[in-house]
């Protein structure tokens, strides 16, 4: 990566920032870029994998619903430097640079500090709030202006269809050694249409969502712990609330991370979920459904059983989508998914209770 070179294209003063690299995401490549001291300024440089992205698309997505939410907080006489995330425009107005090696974004810095587990319920509460509030905020944005950047990305049955393409070739010889998680994918597929039909019969609305809620995507004051932000909108896009919910309670109710070896540590909280629920409901208001409503438990389940399957056909696949550092890596994320869809299937008739008393 050349900086020198990224920089000439940005009207940001100051030289020689200093650059360190974060280890975040699955995707990306993002560091932090420190101009000066003291009274230091701070952006976050993102390289884009453009082999998952359109780079265009992506950034027109993103540009207009962070407009689109940081003049909602200044209406609500929030401050959306610091609660919104602000693309910097190059010195022609662009959204991003390309240069000889990628696609590159530079991002106000939001200061705080991020999750991979609940450490206490309150942080999760909050962490509702933000998405409650962030899908309360879009409620009334025309999710027709997006372009669709992951075509089909919560589209189960899609999913379903590449796990079995993956099986079908099985690039890496390794099938064989993970019979069992294949077997937990293959016996469930009748999850996979649930939602699905119920989009594309209008049951419940198209929405433009977040699609990847994940507590880790929202910022935290340091100090008084408050939510400050929603970040990573690289998959703002038309979707469904219920699988912004399912995708939060997915990560944030394991009580160990995506990719522990040791499953007896990997657990569902039902507590985490009902606090969730409750912080959740709360924030959106009237920016949610009945229809909706009713497919919140069963959509955790959804999510969780997606994304081990995604896990799973990368692994089968030879790891070409989600970045690993070791050896089985996707495989120990797929088991940690599978060990929380066994919890909530025992638990959904108890999360069922929860969502309607929420509502009440
Ligand atoms: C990816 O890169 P990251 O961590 O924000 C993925 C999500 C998965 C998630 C699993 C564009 O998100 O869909 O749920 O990993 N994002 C994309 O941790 O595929
Ligand atoms: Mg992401």
């Amino acid at each position: 990566m050349n900086l020198t070179e990224i920089l000439k294209n940005y009207p940001i003063d100051g030289q020689n920032p200093s650059c360190c690299p974060v280890k975040a995401g699955h995707i990306n490549d993002t560091m932090i870029l420190t101009f000066g001291c003291g009274t230091s300024e701070k952006f976050t440089l993102q390289r884009i994998n453009d082999k998952v992205f359109n780079v265009e698309k992506l950034m027109h997505n993103i540009v207009l619903v962070t407009d689109f939410i940081r003049a909602k907080t200044a209406a609500r006489g929030g401050n959306p430097d610091k609660e919104c995330l602000t693309v910097i425009k190059t010195k022609d107005g662009k959204s991003f640079v390309k240069t000889e090696d990628g696609y590159y974004r530079i991002y106000r810095y939001i200061e705080g500090v991020s999750y991979q587990v609940v450490k206490e319920p309150q942080e999760f509460y909050r962490c509702a709030q933000a998405f409650g509030g962030f899908a309360n905020a879009l409620a009334d944005f025309d999710a027709t202006q997006l372009f669709e950047i992951i075509p089909k990305f919560h589209d189960t049955e899609k999913r379903f269809r590449d796990f079995t393409a993956a099986l079908d070739s099985d690039a890496c010889g390794r099938a064989k050694d993970v019979r069992k998680e294949i077997d937990f994918v293959s016996s469930r597929k009748d999850y996979c249409g649930r939602i699905v039909s119920k989009l594309s019969s209008g049951e419940i609305p198209v929405r433009c969502t977040h699609n990847d809620t994940k507590l880790n995507n929202v910022v935290f004051d340091k100090e008084t712990g408050d939510c400050i932000a929603v970040v990573d909108l690289d998959t703002v896009m038309p979707g469904s609330l219920c699988y912004d919910f399912g995708d939060a309670i997915r990560f944030g109710c394991n009580t160990s991370t995506e990719d522990d070896k040791d499953l007896s540590r990997v657990n569902f909280d039902l507590n985490l979920f009902k606090t969730f629920a409750e912080g959740y409901l709360k924030a959106v208001g009237n920016g949610i459904t009945d229809a909706e409503v009713k497919q919140l438990a069963f959509s955790a389940i959804l999510m969780t059983y997606e994304c081990g399957m995604r896990f799973l056909t990368d692994h089968l696949n030879g790891d070409t989508y989600f970045r690993i550092s070791r050896e089985n890596h996707n495989l120990d994320r797929a088991r940690t998914q599978f060990k929380l869809v066994e919890d909530m299937e025992k638990l959904l008739p108890e999360m069922e209770k929860i969502v309607a008393a929420c509502t009440k």
